[in-house]
């Protein structure tokens, strides 16, 4: 059996990455594929509800403990997350690593102690990047509820997250419609779980 693919959607604040995750693992789920969804922050954890209180100005923490936070939260998922793919399930995440480092190195951060603790995390086997201009981020409903949703900050943060991106990164215009924007999403998704069945099966006819 082919391991599960890990498809990952980062990106600017408001752009829509946990619409076009719902909607990918929903189109995915049609198409008779195993596939589940994970989210960062998980906020349902005790970790989760630290960072739900320090997100909604409830507490207050040093910039470097809610970083670590963040980091424990991911690694907290991590056994489940790689259980789930060797068992051949297909994991849709809403925001990872990179968003933790994007966010702490633009506060101020030096940017390799923000990547230290993320080492070793699962690497992600396609990675979306959503991306949007701070501009049009304010215009989107609930922007400006939380501590983060601020346009000098949020500038920094996509201007970081250009910094960080790889070249495997698939860049998507947050500008574009929900449908259009889930197309290209779904297209790319597809081919990325193809490509692991075809390996899995090439695997196959060697033993
Ligand atoms: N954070 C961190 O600091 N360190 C970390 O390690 C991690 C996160 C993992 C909460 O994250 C904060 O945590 C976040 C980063 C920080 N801080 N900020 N700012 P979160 O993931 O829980 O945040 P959220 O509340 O889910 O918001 P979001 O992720 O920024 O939004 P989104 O998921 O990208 O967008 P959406 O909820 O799908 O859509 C937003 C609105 O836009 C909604 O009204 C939609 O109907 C509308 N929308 C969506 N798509 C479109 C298009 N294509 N056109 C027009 N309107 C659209
Ligand atoms: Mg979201």
């Amino acid at each position: 059996m082919a391991r599960g693919r890990f498809i990952l959607l980062e990106g600017c604040d408001r752009a829509g990455k946990s619409t076009q995750c719902a909607m990918l693992v929903a189109a995915l789920k049609e198409k008779g594929y195993a596939v589940e969804l994970c989210k960062f922050p998980e906020r349902t954890t005790t970790i989760g509800q630290m960072i739900n209180a320090y997100l909604t100005n409830a507490k207050e923490l040093d910039d470097q403990a809610i970083h670590l936070l963040f980091s424990a939260n991911r690694w907290e998922a991590m056994q489940a997350m790689k259980n789930k793919l060797r068992e051949g399930v297909h994991l849709v995440v809403d925001r990872y690593a990179y968003s933790g480092v994007a966010f702490s190195a633009a506060k101020g951060l030096d940017l390799t102690w923000c990547k230290n603790p993320d080492r070793g995390l699962v690497r992600p086997d396609l990675t979306f990047f959503l991306d949007l201009p701070t501009s049009e981020a304010e215009k989107r409903g609930g922007f400006g509820e939380e501590r983060y949703e601020k346009r000098e900050l949020q500038e920094k943060v996509r201007h970081l997250f250009h910094e960080l991106k790889g070249k495997e990164w698939v860049m998507v215009d947050a500008r574009s419609s929900v449908q259009a924007m889930h197309e290209t999403i779904l297209k790319t998704a597809l081919d990325k779980i193809q490509e692991a069945q075809n390996e899995a099966q090439s695997g196959e006819l060697l033993e």
